[in-house]
């Protein structure tokens, strides 16, 4: 086979969802992987890390073989059987375990190692079908997505082509330099081609602060009061558009009353940032109608992560930035596709009488907590796909203590052995994106896309879709779903929700789903029944702990707040070179990143005696563990940062980062609060 290239879309979980170019060297090799050239987002751009995809997708440690544990748990041995046998001990399992305790024992675990909707969401099907315990997939986006369609109606934002018609981008809790190559790289052309400013609102200095023309490095999760001093100014200094207020907005006056005492100077208090600094941000805003807000995820790990959230997406409801283009905001597009996922996900056999687990809490579920079961039975068999649970979850802890109950079982389907894997009792080898089809829609951008495989799968490497059929054949569980190929699936989920064919979709190199300029900045209503944008959401609709949230934008002070004994507060955001715990594996991410690394403040430094290359314990209730000191400017005295989401044998102790992190749901809905944690740092 001579050398070609072939389409393919990016799987991991980015909002960019790259429109992909992969060199193919032969049936089962790929080299180089390019972001496609004249994508309308894409743009030619990848992040290095796909760019050498091929470290990963042809790495030696890849999982070939279905293998059956043979030692004690975590122990790691394993010995290969056939498919055919390991399938019948997970299907065995799971019948054990439905027999003993009912069907909601078995608990399917998943999240978005692949975005693809076939293989993400079809192990959905096998759990509806069986009647398995539902997941509550919080451990992402759910707090903000909530928390920002509480203001606008809808799930989308505007187009983010449209940088390139503003003149102020703020990256507001979105490093996207690391997070999302191309939300920079359209920032940055804007700056060039038309001297576009660039904000970054982030407690630290992250790639994409330092490549802002101004960083605003306030105190962590203090994000609500900032937006609500600056709309003090803008309401104070004539920048509020009164006209669209009054025709888009539901409480514009009470809004105002109430902004009255929130203040620079108050905000100025409880930020750390200063008065001055907030001002000047509130009159850059406020004098620019193209202001083009980029809202990251930063503000769903919070626990006031919802309160902040919605008071930063209320500014453009202030000033009317949402009638220009190019002014508006954007925080995740995923709400505009419509796609109907009955097929893939087996949702017309959702019986919502079944329990749903929260997947933040899966340490608590695992121990036993009867809150966190929800008051039923014990969960003693589990299918996990497309997760690292034992390194990505909070309270880790608790993970690691239900992960090593011998009476749990584990079947892991994986790419790579996993701390997850590690602790299986089945491991069962995955295919890559490029070894199978997909559907994508991007959160990052408009356009939905499909790609098919690039290659042959690696040794006995199955897909997850051909792994949910089998194991339904083994189970009993009946679906449409079950007897069609990922390509059919994909093709008849596309015809029911109104959309071309998967081949049309291919050909046309995906479908561009932006709504028209009005739809896409509300103008013609917010998509709330009143057709209002709305400053004092329903916060109780939402979860019962939304009755004490604030009825405004306001400083929710339901953080995880220093105090005498953890005078710190960490921030354990993303590294540049991983994806999660995903290329932690690859080489030359791991050489580029080094080691985990306590990013500590200069000052603060000095009164703890540490220095460069020191090492230094952090604690809290929930354990601790022992990091190198890097000393860093850019961030306030009182803010530390660790990147991670390093694998656990990456630490001392062979305990990860999120030992320290809490599993106490983000009102009013969930989620778990990654950047919020109180801590106590001493000298090793
Ligand atoms: N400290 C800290 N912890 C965090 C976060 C943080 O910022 N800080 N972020 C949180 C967030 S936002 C998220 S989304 C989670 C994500 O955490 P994870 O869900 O663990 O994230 P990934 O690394 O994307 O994917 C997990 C696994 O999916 C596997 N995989 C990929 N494709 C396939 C496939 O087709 N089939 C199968 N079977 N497996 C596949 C990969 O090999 C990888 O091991 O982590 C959370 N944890
Ligand atoms: N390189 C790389 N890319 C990734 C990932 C990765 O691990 N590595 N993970 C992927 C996933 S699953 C996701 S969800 C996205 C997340 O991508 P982003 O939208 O960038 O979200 P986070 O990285 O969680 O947080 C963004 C920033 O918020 C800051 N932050 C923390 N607390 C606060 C706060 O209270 N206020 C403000 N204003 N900022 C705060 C953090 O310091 C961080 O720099 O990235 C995806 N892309
Ligand atoms: S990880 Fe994100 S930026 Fe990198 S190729 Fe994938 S979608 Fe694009
Ligand atoms: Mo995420």
């Amino acid at each position: 086979m001579t050398p070609t290239t072939v389409p393919s879309v990016c799987p991991h979980d980015c909002p960019s969802t790259c429109a992909l170019d992969v060199e193919r060297l032969d049936a089962r090799t790929i080299g180089r992987v390019r972001g496609r050239a004249g994508h309308p987002y894409t743009d030619g751009v990848v992040c290095a890390k796909v760019g050498r995809y091929a470290e990963r997708v042809h790495h030696p440690d890849r999982l070939t073989q279905p293998l059956v544990r043979t030692g004690a748990k975590g122990e790691g041995r394993f010995e290969p059987v056939s498919w055919d046998e390991a399938l019948d001990r997970v299907a065995d399992a799971f019948k054990r375990a439905a027999e003993r305790h009912g069907p909601q024992a078995v608990w399917p675990y998943y999240y978005a190692g692949t975005m693809g909707l076939v293989q993400r969401d079809g192990i959905n099907r096998l759990r509806h079908a069986l009647g398995y315990s539902r997941m509550k997939p919080t451990i992402c986006v759910y707090a903000a997505k909530h928390a920002y369609v509480a203001g606008t109606g809808a799930y989308r934002g505007i187009d983010p082509r449209e940088m390139a018609e503003s003149d102020l981008i703020v990256f507001w809790g979105c490093n996207a330099a690391s997070t999302q190559v191309q939300a920079m790289t359209h920032a940055v052309k804007a700056r060039k081609a038309r001297g576009a400013r660039i904000i970054a609102i982030d407690p630290y200095r992250t790639a994409t602060a330092g490549t802002a023309d101004e960083h605003l490095a306030l105190r962590p999760g203090t994000d609500g009061a900032l937006a609500c001093a600056v709309m003090h100014v803008l309401f104070a200094e004539g920048f509020a558009d009164r006209d669209y207020l009054a025709k888009y907005t539901d409480v514009p006056e009470a809004l105002e009353a109430h902004l009255a005492t929130r203040t620079p100077a108050w905000a100025a208090a409880i930020t750390g940032l200063s008065e001055d600094q907030i001002t000047a941000f509130a009159r850059a805003y406020g004098a620019t109608k193209n202001a083009f807000l980029r809202l990251g995820y930063g503000f769903s790990r919070s626990r006031n992560g919802a309160v902040n959230m919605h008071a930063a997406a209320c500014l453009p409801a202030v000033t009317g930035a949402w009638q220009h283009k190019g002014g508006g905001a954007l925080f995740s597009n995923s709400g505009l596709y419509g796609l109907d996922t009955t097929l893939i996900e087996g949702l017309d056999r959702l019986d919502p009488a079944v329990r749903e687990l929260d997947m933040s809490q899966i340490g608590r579920v695992l121990t036993g907590d009867a809150a966190a079961l929800c008051g039923g039975p014990p969960v003693t068999a589990m299918l996990i796909q497309n997760t690292n649970p034992r390194v990505v979850a909070p309270e880790l802890g608790l993970v690691h203590r239900g992960f090593a109950r011998d009476d749990l079982f584990v079947c892991v389907h994986e790419q790579f052995m996993t701390d997850t894997a590690q602790w299986a009792d089945v491991v069962l080898p995955a295919t890559t994106f490029l070894e199978h089809d997909d559907i994508y829609q991007a959160g990052g951008h408009t356009f939905l896309q499909v790609a098919r495989a690039v290659i042959e799968p690696l040794g006995e490497a199955r897909s997850n879709h051909a792994v949910i059929r089998d194991l339904a054949a083994r189970l009993g569980a009946e679906h449409p779903g079950f007897g069609l190929s990922a390509w059919e699936i994909i093709d008849r989920t596309l015809a029911a929700s109104g959309r071309p064919g998967a081949d049309a979709v291919l050909a046309a190199g995906g479908l561009d789903c932006a709504p028209p300029f009005e739809d896409a900045h509300y103008l013609n209503g917010f998509a709330h029944p009143d057709g209002r944008f709305h400053f004092a959401p329903d916060w109780a609709a939402l979860g019962a702990a939304g009755d004490a949230m604030p009825a405004l934008p306001d400083h929710y002070a339901a953080i995880e707040s220093a105090d005498a004994d953890h005078p710190f507060r960490l921030i354990a955001a993303p590294a540049h070179q991983f994806l999660n715990s995903s290329f932690t594996e690859t080489p030359t991410s791991v050489a580029k990143e080094g080691k985990p690394k306590l990013l500590l403040n200069q000052q603060d430094g000095a009164a703890l005696g540490l220095r460069d290359g020191d090492r230094a314990r952090i604690g809290n209730g929930r354990g601790s563990l022992v990091l190198d000191v890097m000393l860093r400017g850019g961030q306030q005295q009182g803010v530390v940062v660790v990147e991670s989401i390093w694998p656990n044998d990456a630490f001392a102790e062979g305990v990860g980062i999120n030992l320290l992190i809490g599993a106490d749901p983000i009102p009013p809905t969930a989620g778990a609060a990654f950047h919020d944690t109180a801590v106590w740092v001493r000298a090793a």
